[in-house]
């Protein structure tokens, strides 16, 4: 005998046209539960409305869709013949500060190759847009993929490190914050409900993983809080932060905290779940 669930039209349409908007399953589920839906129910409504077979649904939310990045271990781990340190690990979400990741040349290198290209640092809003934001007052630019020897070997050793390819990543982005600059508390992942969701993930997918390398040594201030877990990760030359998310993840809150004296310098790696091809 089928049983069949009791859906109100309402929630019928909207999960017609949540899937025709192009959200995957996994996304539909996630909106219902935040709605109050149990997820047993909302799987059996979402296979009854998109004609999928429940036993797909169930695979499917399983395991989310993409590659996923492998978590350092500590007490280190070596990268092309590079030793990094795997300093403090957090299991949600997994974080890890990651030290000698980068060295003090490249740090350098990199610093003088932005300085001529920077510009103010954008947010995404909601439609997927760039756009000037009180939130972030930092000036940045971005290396396109593979752009210079010296970005293909980092972005080869990020690769190893995270068992990522290479492509699975947003070309670098640079940042230089002056005192008295931040980026204030946000999330890096793209979040499902909004508009501009399908256009910002249609390359790449989303985001899966931040990697916060710093390039300098701030002399006050600077480093990168999460909030939700009372962390502060100082900003040291050549070390970096590393945190993995899924969309959704509270736990994932950060923010570049203020710059007190000196300046501060990071370059940004997003991981994305899916080549970032043009
Ligand atoms: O400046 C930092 O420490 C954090 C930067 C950041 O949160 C970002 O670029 O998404």
């Amino acid at each position: 005998m089928k049983l069949h669930t009791k859906i109100r039209p309402e929630l019928r349409e909207w999960i017609l046209a949540t899937a025709r908007a192009g959200h995957g399953v996994n996304d539909l589920l996630r909106l219902m539960k935040e709605a109050g839906y149990d997820l047993a129910q909302s799987r059996r409504m979402v296979s009854e409305v998109l004609k999928i077979p429940i036993a797909a649904l169930t695979a499917s939310t399983a395991k989310p869709s993409g590659r996923r990045p492998r978590h350092p271990e500590a007490p280190w781990v070596t990268v092309g013949g590079q030793t990094v340190r795997v300093s403090v690990s957090v299991d949600a979400p997994p974080l890890r500060v990651l030290e000698g990741l980068l060295s003090a040349q490249e740090c350098a290198a990199l610093i003088e190759l932005a300085k001529p290209r920077l510009q103010r640092a954008l947010t995404v809003d909601s439609h997927g847009q760039h756009q000037v934001d009180e939130t972030r007052t930092s000036q940045g630019m971005f290396f396109a993929l593979g752009e210079l020897p010296l970005i293909q070997v980092i972005e080869k050793r990020l690769a190893d490190l995270f068992d990522m390819p290479a492509d699975h990543g947003e070309g670098l982005q640079i940042l230089n914050y002056q005192p008295g600059q931040e980026y204030e508390p946000h999330f890096d992942w793209f979040d499902p409900a909004q508009p501009g969701y399908t256009a910002i993930t249609a390359k790449g997918g989303q985001r899966v993983a931040s990697v916060v390398m710093y390039l300098n040594t701030p002399e006050e201030g600077g480093g990168t809080g999460f909030p939700a877990l009372g962390l502060t990760v100082t900003a040291w030359r050549g070390s970096a932060v590393y945190f993995a998310y899924e969309s959704g993840d509270q736990s994932s809150l950060h923010a570049g905290l203020p710059v007190l004296r000196g300046e501060k310098w990071i370059a940004t790696k997003w991981l994305r779940e899916r080549p970032f091809r043009t």
